[in-house]
């Protein structure tokens, strides 16, 4: 009986130790100890050693053509944007705007995980505005809980309808001359496309991160990421072309004050269809013969 007490003593007492060498490892951010939370982590903070990453995305071949929008299901769409025009691809001298890049994952030069850091989400809102019957911006990153701002410009009623997979849906009337709504997303989610129920061809999407290296690639599809913390990271560019969006992925080193460049390219292989396409029947034909 007594050797089982003392066994249990013993336990605690190693519980105990291990513990407090726990947060002693955690130096000075003993506050951080508070996100007792399985998903958070230790809150980053500056160390001035920080780098960038930089690129441009383009796009090869051919620009497809935007498409004019049909909004004569709503005359108020219409007279205020004649000329409205689907933005699949927003390529410009073989540049592509509306291109989402960020660190999907890496490792920090001290060994930690981007992903077990916390960081401090952005005080200002993000803005949509349904104007013209279209979303500004098309591509949106936020950071988790950050306040999303959702005007409606237009004299019309919109439906704004965020559709994630980790999120919960949520889904707005917004008729004309309300104010604005608030939407906060709780989970890393990229991407979230957003739609209007009431205009189908409105779509836009919002990317949802953890940390705050991201950008949407601009006209000249350049983008920085800044403030990135000397590492090796995967970045991912994202693009809204193929049946879920398209990927392309790259692995780079950011060092100490330094600068990285990752560049992508979209386009014609990225769509599937690379030129060895066609050729695949006349390898497989003769193959098939021999049965
Ligand atoms: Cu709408």
């Amino acid at each position: 009986m007594f050797g089982k007490r003392a066994r249990l003593w013993l336990g605690l007492l190693a519980a105990v130790s291990l513990l407090s060498l726990a947060s002693s490892c955690g130096g000075p951010k003993t506050e951080d100890n508070t996100n007792t939370g399985g998903t958070s982590g230790k809150a980053y903070a500056a160390k001035g050693d920080e780098g960038t990453v930089t690129g441009k995305v383009s796009y090869t071949g051919a620009a497809p053509e935007a498409k004019k929008i049909d909004t004569s299901a709503d005359s108020a769409c219409t007279s205020k944007n004649p000329n409205l025009t689907d933005e699949n691809w927003a390529v410009k001298d073989g540049k592509l705007a509306n291109t989402y890049v960020y660190i999907k994952d890496g490792t920090l030069a001290d060994g930690s995980k981007i992903g077990d850091w916390t960081f401090e989400t952005p005080a200002a809102a993000a803005t949509i505005d349904q104007d013209g019957c279209h979303y500004k911006p098309h591509v949106l990153g936020v950071m988790v809980n950050q306040a999303i701002t959702i005007k409606n410009s237009d004299p019309t009623t919109h439906n704004v309808h965020f559709t994630p997979k980790s999120n919960p849906d949520w889904n707005q009337s917004q008729p004309n001359g309300a104010g604005p709504l608030t939407h906060k997303l709780a989970r890393a989610e990229v991407m979230v496309p957003v739609k209007c129920n009431q205009h189908p061809w409105m779509k836009s999407y919002v990317a949802v991160t953890k940390h705050p290296y991201f950008a949407v690639t601009g006209e000249d599809g350049s983008y920085t990421l800044k403030g990135v913390p000397p590492g090796k990271y995967t970045v991912v560019a994202w693009h809204e072309g193929g049946p879920n969006g398209t990927e392309k992925t790259m692995e780079i080193t950011v060092p100490a004050k330094g600068a990285a460049t990752a560049d992508f390219s979209f386009g014609a292989t990225a769509l599937g269809q690379p030129s060895s396409l066609p050729m695949l029947p006349a390898i497989e034909f003769p193959m098939l013969g021999k049965h």
